[in-house]
């Protein structure tokens, strides 16, 4: 699915504004802030994105989830854009949020959404189609890293028509996308050591999910994920945030997944680390293969590639997306029809 988002953005000339639409460029040319609302797996890409729209296009970026976004009292305002995401593109609360942003006077509208015919991109004046194919399982998998690929495109075309990303920047951006595929399929082939890690998350109760960074919303995706499919009780949290009420509940039951690539906050992440091994709490990290963070008792580590900078969230979502499948399948779930959740969530 990622080769095919990368090569219909590669296709289209790279971070082209007319990838979004024939009206793009009136649309794109002067917007002063982002508003994304999104529900689920897709509200994680969204907070995703923030770090890439305020880093790359130096935009104010807001990220809100679209069940809550009507019940407050938002203030229009007209050079904002509007971005849905949704894999379905018929999230009921994502519509009405849409709805709602529209009743402001925000006609900036973009959907990013794998179902071009569907509801939101209908509803909306610029449209990106994930081409992630036809998603099988009700948990959305491959919609999240394609959502992704999708809002770094359009981080780097808003940073693009800001004049904040010159040619050479625009061509490291695109490089690192046509490594992406490879990345990913490494990603894949990691699946036999994660299933050995599954194997030990199938009985348990509870489970932690930590990250930083851009990789926070990596470790929210791993815990929805295994709550979705293995129906294990899993947080996300942002590493940082441990020692402000969720350390309490770490003891030996209570398995520790980190998100822990090889960038600039990986001091930061081992010092997270020791506390919970200080706690007795079972360690399970992603890192990357060049980072130098090692196994020790407690502590389990699995490699993924080399680190690949700026889209290394999409890298990392594999790996904790396989840990809740392989965990769904030794607990004999049925990881694509979960209990009590739809598709499309249009109630
Ligand atoms: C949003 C979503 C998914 C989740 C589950 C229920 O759907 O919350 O992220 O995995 O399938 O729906 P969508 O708006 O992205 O279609």
């Amino acid at each position: 699915a990622i080769a095919d988002t990368v090569e219909g953005i590669l296709d289209a000339g790279g971070f082209d504004a007319a990838l979004f639409g024939k009206d793009a460029d009136a649309v794109l040319a002067d917007v002063a802030s982002v508003q994304i609302l999104a529900c689920g797996t897709s509200y994680y890409a969204g907070l995703t994105a923030r770090y890439w729209i305020e880093a790359i296009a130096g935009l104010p970026c807001a990220v809100d989830i679209a069940s809550e976004y009507r019940y407050r009292s938002v203030v229009g305002n007209p050079k904002q854009l509007v971005v849905t995401i949704s894999q379905s593109g018929e999230t009921l609360d994502t519509m009405e949020a849409l709805k709602y942003a529209k009743a402001q006077g925000q006609d900036k509208t973009l959907s990013i959404c794998n179902v071009p015919e569907s509801a939101l991109p209908r509803a909306s004046k610029l449209v990106l189609h994930t081409r992630a194919g036809a998603e099988i399982g009700v948990a959305s998998t491959k919609a999240f890293t394609t959502q992704l690929v999708a809002l770094f495109t359009l981080a780097v075309t808003l940073g693009k028509l800001r004049g904040r990303v010159d040619t050479a920047q625009q061509a490291d951006f695109l490089n690192a996308l046509r490594h992406l595929p490879g990345s990913v399929q490494h990603a894949l082939n990691l699946e036999p050591q994660v299933a050995l890690w599954a194997e030990k998350f199938a009985p348990r109760q509870h489970a932690l999910f930590l990250g930083r960074g851009t990789h926070y919303p990596i470790a929210l995706e791993g815990a929805l994920k295994l709550k979705e499919i293995s129906y294990i009780h899993a947080e996300g949290y942002p590493a940082g945030e441990l020692k402000h009420g969720p350390l309490a509940l770490v003891d030996t039951q209570m398995p520790v997944v980190v998100i822990a690539p090889n960038d600039a906050l990986l001091e930061k992440v081992k010092s997270n680390i020791q506390e919970v091994r200080a706690r007795g709490g079972e360690m399970f990290v992603f890192t990357d293969a060049d980072s130098s963070f090692s196994a020790s008792e407690g502590v389990h580590v699995i490699r993924t590639p080399r680190h690949v900078g700026i889209l290394s969230p999409i890298v990392h979502a594999i790996p904790v997306q396989l840990l809740a499948y392989h965990t769904a399948l030794a607990r004999g779930t049925d990881v694509d029809k979960p209990r009590n959740l739809a598709k499309s969530v249009t109630v």
